[in-house]
């Protein structure tokens, strides 16, 4: 059966990656599951470079690997990895490429939430859009081009964390569809209509030939 490595160390990333990708008649690893833990510079400034950098750099590291090596056995394998983030228009798109990062890694989203609440205090409801947006890329085993897809979910920022199903932004990402922010969806919910269900779905087809 085909591996697919996922390059990511974000557990709310790696649950919904599963349950999209749970039609695929392939076997789905974290980079922890396959044995992978390096740290990856994510220095692009677009979520396509950085959704390349990641990718490529895992599948790099599985190939200059010895035949000797556990991670031989993944030489034939897919690695994806999925860069994503929040884009506030008022905020000039902020934080944007920056979402993991946005006042410190270690800063708990309760924290990074209420700040970017506070932050719109006064802006009226039309000037509180936002998206999420995800681009996953996909590095082949070989040396062949890395392809992305990109999904987005329009949004408003609200007034108050609410719900606590997904993790990161999601208590303060209001969809005006469902009256609700992702984080009161459902996983199925969220996964039919977000911006990771969008991408993965379009990288699934765009793959489908190396799998
Ligand atoms: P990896 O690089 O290991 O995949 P990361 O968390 O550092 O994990 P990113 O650099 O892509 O990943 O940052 C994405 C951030 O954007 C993530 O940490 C969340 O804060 C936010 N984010 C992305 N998708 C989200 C979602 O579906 N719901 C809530 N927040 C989300």
């Amino acid at each position: 059966m085909k591996t697919i490595i996922f390059a990511t160390s974000n557990a709310g990333k790696m649950r919904e990656i599963r349950q999209i990708m749970a039609d695929l008649p392939v076997e789905i690893l974290s980079m922890k599951e396959a044995g992978i833990d390096i740290d990856i510079v994510e220095d692009g400034k677009t979520f396509e470079e950085n959704a390349c950098i990641k990718a490529e750099a895992i599948r790099d590291y599985i190939r200059s690997a010895g035949e000797d090596s556990p991670l031989a056995v993944y030489k034939d394998a897919v690695v994806l990895a999925d860069d994503s983030g929040l884009e506030i228009d008022h905020l000039h798109k902020e934080p944007g490429v920056y979402s993991a990062r946005y006042m410190g890694e270690d800063t708990s989203y309760d924290i990074k939430n209420a700040n970017l609440i506070q932050r719109l205090e006064g802006v009226s409801d039309e000037e509180r859009t936002a998206r999420f947006v995800c681009v996953i890329a996909a590095a082949a085993p070989g040396a062949g081009e890395t392809k992305t897809c990109r999904g987005t979910i329009e949004g408003r920022i609200g007034y108050k964390p609410e719900g606590d199903n997904g993790f990161g932004y999601d208590p303060i990402f209001y969809v005006p569809e469902f009256g609700c922010t992702t984080a009161q969806l459902t996983p199925e919910q969220k996964n039919l209509v977000s911006h990771r269900g969008k991408a993965l779905r379009g990288i699934k087809k765009a793959i489908c030939t190396w799998l």
